[in-house]
């Protein structure tokens, strides 16, 4: 079957009122893939719909991640009816995916918005902040048992080192001699990046619920305004530690470049970024975190882009399975993208963690 045979059967498959008539891809994102679908309603006009075709190599257990994501929008719902949300249609048995041989399905809403990779508008960037800061705070009462852990030790990133040291050993490509530099720096800061981990382990830091995917691109923005109308994606929500929320958006909207650009010269923390998306997220969550939380979140930066690096480069050597590529390289060049960010925030470490406590200091 070819992608529109598949997509008009998924449109038959929900309970929607209209016939498919075509679709565009979507280049965001790096493990699913999205379409944008329209279809012909019956009195004549036509609408989309967001399909997704959700990454099964990824996400093991689809139907947990779909249960997931209904008990958490729920929760959110609750606390702000009214507000745009989005809605995952249902089957004719109420099912809100179709599993259909390798693939499995879903579909919400189409929400007429804009996404953002790199943005130097210090609002936009200040609004993401208070978005992902405020869902976190929504979810502060929502009791984290319920979930299931969809990808176990996601954000460990103990655990990530070590997977990185089976994969050399292995070499099953035979890559490793030529990314040889970039495991030597990659190790040589692994006890830092492994701080929080450790503090989690010791019982120093709390586990929250968190989002664990913080791209300023899965926040969608009015296409007129500044402002963020919804958070999204929502596949990886689980229980987890503040900066891994507020480290990987810093990681992705802090960045001078985007993650897989290969001008390394131009990789490093947009200062102004880093301020502004610290604002938004602490003017929301700073009443609520502890000391240590607070001490460490300029921390969580780089120990995200280092965690970050150490995927990608397991990846690589491993042939690309998990992420989606455009060119065989594509991971190094991530790879070597983000250790470009890990040096740069090495360096500004002192600054970051100033403008966190000057944050604090406004907000409490
Ligand atoms: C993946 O697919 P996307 O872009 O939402 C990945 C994130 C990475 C990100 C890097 C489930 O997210 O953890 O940070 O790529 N998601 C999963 O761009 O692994
Ligand atoms: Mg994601």
């Amino acid at each position: 079957m070819n992608i529109d045979e598949k997509l008009a059967k998924v449109c038959e498959g929900f309970c929607i009122d209209g016939t498919y008539i075509g679709h565009e891809l979507i280049q965001v994102g790096n493990v699913n893939k999205t379409y944008r679908v329209k279809v012909m309603l019956p009195e004549g006009r036509e609408k989309s719909f967001l399909v997704q075709n959700l990454n099964t190599y990824v996400f093991k257990h689809p139907v947990q991640v779909m249960d997931n994501i209904d008990k958490v929008t729920e929760h959110i719902r609750a606390k702000h009816p009214g507000q745009l949300a989005l809605h995952f249609h249902h089957t004719k048995d109420r099912k809100t995916y179709i599993e259909s041989g390798d693939d499995f399905w879903r579909m919400t809403n189409f929400i007429p918005s804009v996404t953002y990779n790199v943005v130097e508008n210090l609002n936009i960037v200040r609004n993401a902040g208070r978005a992902f800061g405020s869902f976190q705070v929504d979810l502060s009462d929502f009791d984290s048992q319920a979930l299931f852990e969809t990808i176990p030790n996601f954000h460990n990133t103990v655990k990530r080192f070590e997977a990185l040291e089976a994969t050399v050993a292995a070499d099953p490509c035979g890559k490793v001699e030529e990314v040889r530099g970039e495991l030597d720096y990659l190790f040589s800061v692994k006890e830092q990046a492994c701080r929080l981990t450790r503090l989690w382990e010791e019982g120093k830091l709390p586990l929250r619920v968190t989002h664990n995917d913080t791209k300023i691109n899965n926040v969608l923005f009015d296409a007129k305004g500044d402002e963020a109308l919804v958070v999204v994606d929502l596949d990886t929500v689980m229980p987890g530690l503040v900066g891994h929320d507020f480290g990987d958006a810093i990681r992705f909207a802090g960045n001078f470049v985007e993650e897989d650009s290969p001008e390394y010269a131009k990789v490093g923390v947009n200062m102004d970024v880093f301020r502004a998306f610290t604002e938004g997220f602490l003017e929301k969550t700073a009443g609520a975190l502890t000391q240590i939380e607070l001490e460490t979140l300029a921390l969580s930066s780089f120990v995200l882009t280092v965690e970050l690096a150490v995927r990608f480069l397991d990846d690589y050597i491993q042939g690309s399975p998990y992420f989606k590529t455009n060119y065989p390289e594509h991971n190094l060049v991530r790879t070597r993208n983000q250790i470009a960010l890990a040096k740069d925030m090495q360096k500004k470490l002192p600054q970051m963690e100033q403008i966190v406590k000057d944050c604090v200091d406004a907000v409490l």
